[in-house]
C-alpha cells in the first residue's frame, strides 16, 4: 500500500506491490495519527481542516479496530455539537484552522447568531450530511464485546448515554425532514447529500435562479493538484447562492419549506437512514430502550423502504432522487440509485435487478475500468466526468457502504471481490479521497481520513478474519 503525501493533490509511493495486512494496517492507522487532533480527527490534512459529519462517522468507525475510546470521542465530540432540533451540523469549525484555509467559514454560516437552535459552544454550518453515525457506533459495540469486561462495559456506558442523542438525530430527520411522511429525506443542498457536485443535482440547481452572492475567495483549489478535481466556480456561485437563501430563513425548517428553491428526496441519504435505523435498533436492544421507542424505530424502517421502492425507475433499474417543488425525477444515472441495497429487505427479484446494474458497463462492468468498482456517476451518464469528483471518480467510502450491503444481504462472494478490488486500488494509489476510474490516478486530497478509516475496516473484515 502506498502513503499519500500530506500534501494535497501528492500520492508519494513508500512501497511497491500490496503490503502484509499488518503494514496496510499500520499505514491507514497513521494517516488517521497524523490527522487526529485532541478529540477529533481532519478529513484531510489541509483541504479539510473542520470536523465534518459523516467523515467522522466513517473515521469512528475505522478507529474501532485500533483504539475504542477514540472512536467513541471522535463521535462524542461531534455530537456535543447537536443542535436542539436534534440536526447533526454538516461541519463544526475548528477555531485553531490556519486563516483562509477553507471557504465558507464560521463567519459566512452565521449560524449561532441566526439561530436559536443552534450550540453556543462551537460555530458549526446550518446543514447535515447522511447518518452513517449508529453504523459507527454500532461497530464500536461490536468490536468492544469482543475485548475484555471492562472495555465492554464502558462501551455499553457509551452506548447508553448516545442512544438518546441518535435517537434524537434520527428523529428529527423524520419529521423536520420528511413532513409528508413520505420516508424519504428532503435536503436542501447538495452539500447534504456528501455528493456535492453529482448529476444528480444539476436538473434541481439549474431551476434555481441565482442572485447576487456576497464576494468570496475559494480555498479549497490551492490544496489540490489540479482545479478540474474539484467542482467549478459556476457550481460554487449556486451552492453559495443557496447558503445565503438558508441564511435568510435563519436556518428555520418550515420556513425553509416555505420558500427554499432547492428541496429535493434524496434517496441515498434516505437509504443510508434505513440502514442506520437498523444499527440504531440493535444499540436499542443493547441498552433495554422502552419498547415504544424500539416501535417508532422500525415504523421509520417500514417507511423508508416503502418511500424507496416508490423510486424505483424500471428503465435504469436504479433507484431516482425527486425533486419536492416540482415532483420530477432526477434522471442521472449515479452510485445514489444503489440506495435499496443499502435500504436493505429487497426481495429477490429487485435484488437481481439491482445486481445485474451494477454488474452492467453502465457500472462496475464497464470493459475500461481499471478496477471493476462502480464510478461514482455512470460513465453512460452525460453528466459523467471521471476526474470531477463526485462526477465520476470511484471513491473508496462508497466502495464500503456498497460492501457492508452486500454482506448484510448475504452477497458474501460479490462482497468479497469488491472489498479485494478496493484495497488493491489503495494498495496502488495511496489513501486518495476519489480516483480516477480507468487509470486508478489518486486525485483530490492525499491522506483522506475516511479512506484510511474504511480501509482499516474492510482489513479487519476478511474472511480469514475471526
Ligand atoms: C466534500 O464536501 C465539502 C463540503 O461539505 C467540500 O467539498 O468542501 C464531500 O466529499 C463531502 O461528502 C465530505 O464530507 C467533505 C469532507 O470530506 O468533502
Amino acid at each position: 500500500m502506498k502513503e499519500a503525501s500530506s500534501q494535497g493533490g501528492a500520492h508519494g509511493e513508500i512501497s511497491g506491490g500490496q503490503p502484509p495486512e499488518s503494514t496496510a494496517n499500520s499505514l491507514a492507522a497513521g494517516v488517521l495519527r497524523r490527522n487526529g487532533l485532541k478529540s477529533w480527527t481532519r478529513p484531510a490534512p489541509t483541504l479539510y481542516p473542520h470536523q465534518w459529519s459523516w467523515d467522522s462517522a466513517f473515521i469512528a468507525l475505522g478507529l474501532a479496530h485500533t483504539d475504542n475510546s477514540r472512536a467513541a470521542r471522535e463521535l462524542e465530540s461531534l455530537f456535543s455539537s447537536q443542535w436542539s432540533t436534534g440536526k447533526v451540523p454538516h461541519i463544526v469549525f475548528n477555531p485553531e484552522a490556519p486563516p483562509r484555509s477553507y471557504f465558507p467559514d464560521a463567519e459566512r454560516w452565521n449560524s449561532s447568531a441566526l439561530s436559536p437552535h443552534a450550540p453556543d459552544s462551537r460555530h458549526t454550518s446550518g446543514l447535515c450530511q447522511p447518518p452513517v453515525h449508529a453504523i459507527a457506533v454500532n461497530r464500536i459495540w461490536e468490536t468492544s464485546r469482543e475485548q475484555d469486561e471492562s472495555r465492554a462495559s464502558r462501551a455499553r456506558e457509551f452506548l447508553r448515554d448516545n442512544f438518546p442523542r441518535l435517537l434524537n438525530w434520527h428523529r428529527y430527520l423524520a419529521t423536520a425532514r420528511d413532513p409528508e411522511e413520505s420516508g424519504l429525506v428532503t435536503i436542501y443542498h447538495p452539500w447534504e447529500s456528501g455528493t456535492d457536485n453529482s448529476p444528480r443535482w444539476d436538473g434541481p440547481l439549474e431551476a434555481v435562479p441565482v442572485g447576487e452572492v456576497p464576494s468570496y475567495t475559494r480555498y479549497d483549489l490551492q490544496h489540490v493538484a489540479d482545479a478540474s478535481h474539484r467542482p467549478t466556480d459556476a457550481e460554487y456561485d449556486r451552492f453559495l447562492w443557496l447558503l445565503e437563501l438558508l441564511k435568510q430563513t435563519r436556518y428555520e425548517e418550515a420556513e425553509i419549506y416555505e420558500s427554499h428553491p432547492f428541496l429535493v428526496k434524496d434517496v441515498f441519504f434516505s437509504a443510508i437512514l434505513v440502514a442506520a435505523n437498523e444499527a440504531l435498533l440493535e444499540i436499542a436492544e443493547a441498552v433495554d430502550a422502552p419498547d415504544e421507542d424500539r416501535e417508532q424505530i422500525q415504523t421509520w424502517i417500514n417507511r423508508g423502504r416503502g418511500g424507496l421502492d416508490g423510486c424505483w425507475d424500471q428503465e435504469f433499474g436504479l433507484c431516482l432522487d425527486r425533486n419536492v417543488r416540482t415532483g420530477e425525477a432526477s434522471r442521472a444515472r449515479t452510485i445514489a440509485g444503489f440506495a435499496p441495497l443499502i435500504s436493505g429487505g429487497l426481495g429477490r427479484n429487485q435484488m437481481d435487478e439491482l445486481l445485474q446494474t451494477l454488474d452492467s458497463p453502465a457500472f462496475a462492468g464497464h470493459p475500461e475500468l481499471r478496477w471493476p468498482l462502480p464510478p461514482s456517476t455512470s460513465p453512460e451518464d452525460p453528466g459523467f466526468h471521471p476526474r470531477s469528483y463526485w462526477r465520476g471518480p470511484t471513491w473508496p467510502v462508497v466502495n464500503w457502504l456498497l460492501w457492508w450491503s452486500l454482506l448484510r444481504a448475504g452477497e458474501t462472494e460479490r462482497a468479497e471481490r469488491l472489498r479485494r478490488d478496493t484495497l488493491d486500488q489503495l494498495a496502488e494509489g495511496g489513501f486518495a479521497e476519489y480516483f480516477e476510474p480507468f487509470t486508478g490516478e489518486p486525485l483530490g486530497s492525499g491522506e483522506q481520513s475516511w479512506t484510511a478509516a474504511v480501509a482499516l475496516d474492510l482489513l479487519a473484515s476478511g474472511p480469514d478474519e475471526p
